[in-house]
This record gives C-alpha cells, sequence and structure tokens, in this order.
C-alpha cells in the first residue's frame, strides 16, 4: 500500500509543544491521520527502527533521543506517494540546509534535533508501520 507512511512527532518537538503545529501542517495539506498514539519507546524498537544507522558514529546519541521522552507515531494517508509528500514537507535532514516553508526549516536548528521522522521510501513505509502499527501493515 503506497498511500501510507510513518511518521513520528519526535521528543524534542513533543517536549516543544509542537505536536498541534505538526500535526495542523499535515492536515492542512490535505493528509489524514488515521492512526496514532504518544508512546516512550525503548530501546528494542528505537534499535529496529533505526537498523540502518547502527555503527553509525551518531547511533547510541540517535537512540538516546530518540527514547528519551514521549514521541507521537501516526500513521499518515493521503494519495499514492505520500512518504514523498510527507517527506517534502519535514525538509532535509540538518534543519540548518533545511529550505524555509518546511517544517525542520521553519521550526528547527539542529541535525540532533529535528523534530520529525517519515519513511523514506514505499518500502520503508510498510516496514515501519508493521513495527508501530501492525494492525495496519498490509496483508
Ligand atoms: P529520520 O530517519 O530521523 O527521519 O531522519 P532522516 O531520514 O531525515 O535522516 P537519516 O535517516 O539520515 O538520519 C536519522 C537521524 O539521525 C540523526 N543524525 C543523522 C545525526 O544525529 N547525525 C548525523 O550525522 C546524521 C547523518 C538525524 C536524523
Amino acid at each position: 500500500m503506497n498511500n501510507r507512511t510513518l511518521v513520528l512527532v519526535k521528543p524534542d518537538a513533543m517536549e516543544r509543544g509542537l505536536l498541534g503545529e505538526i500535526i495542523s501542517r499535515l492536515e492542512r495539506k490535505g493528509l489524514r491521520i488515521i492512526a496514532g498514539e504518544i508512546r516512550t519507546i525503548g530501546r528494542d524498537v528505537a534499535e529496529l527502527h533505526y537498523a540502518e544507522h547502527k555503527g553509525k558514529p551518531f547511533y547510541e546519541e540517535l537512540v538516546s533521543f530518540i527514547t528519551r521522552s514521549t514521541l507521537m507515531a501516526m500513521v499518515v494517508e493521503g494519495p499514492d506517494d505520500t512518504w514523498h509528500i510527507v517527506r517534502n514537507m519535514m525538509g532535509a535532514t540538518n534543519p540548518a540546509d533545511a529550505a524555509p516553508g518546511t517544517i525542520r526549516g521553519d521550526l528547527a536548528c539542529l541535525l540532533t534535533e529535528n523534530l520529525i521522522h517519515g519513511s523514506d521510501s514505499a518500502e520503508s513505509a510498510e516496514r515501519e508501520i508493521a513495527l508501530f502499527f501492525p494492525e495496519y501493515s498490509a496483508p
């Protein structure tokens, strides 16, 4: 299913009270939140989610960051390639490089506190939805 993607509103965004702003941007774009939950994830889920980064110099900091307080996980639905629409709205990974008008470009400064995660391909979306919301994963 190519019209759903996984979004995480990361701990820094939750701590700064930006959940409403981020959801509002997604909704104003015309996307729908079809599932969502505020959770604190453990190291087990963080390691599965960030498996591709294991062994990189920033890995431990990344796992500590994503597990440090609550995040909001959600399944976002829209037209084909919704993952791509959300990635464009997020802006570049490093907020210092993210264009004005994007979530990171408008609301963040630091690579290590970049507010939001969105799946980076249709395959990642499927894998990540299965990890966070197995009841919404493709049959
Ligand atoms: P996520 O996965 O969090 O949505 O971010 P991106 O998809 O935009 O970027 P990514 O997977 O390359 O990086 C994951 C996460 O690691 C942080 N990071 C990244 C970091 O702290 N130091 C670094 O050098 C890099 C490359 C930021 C996002």
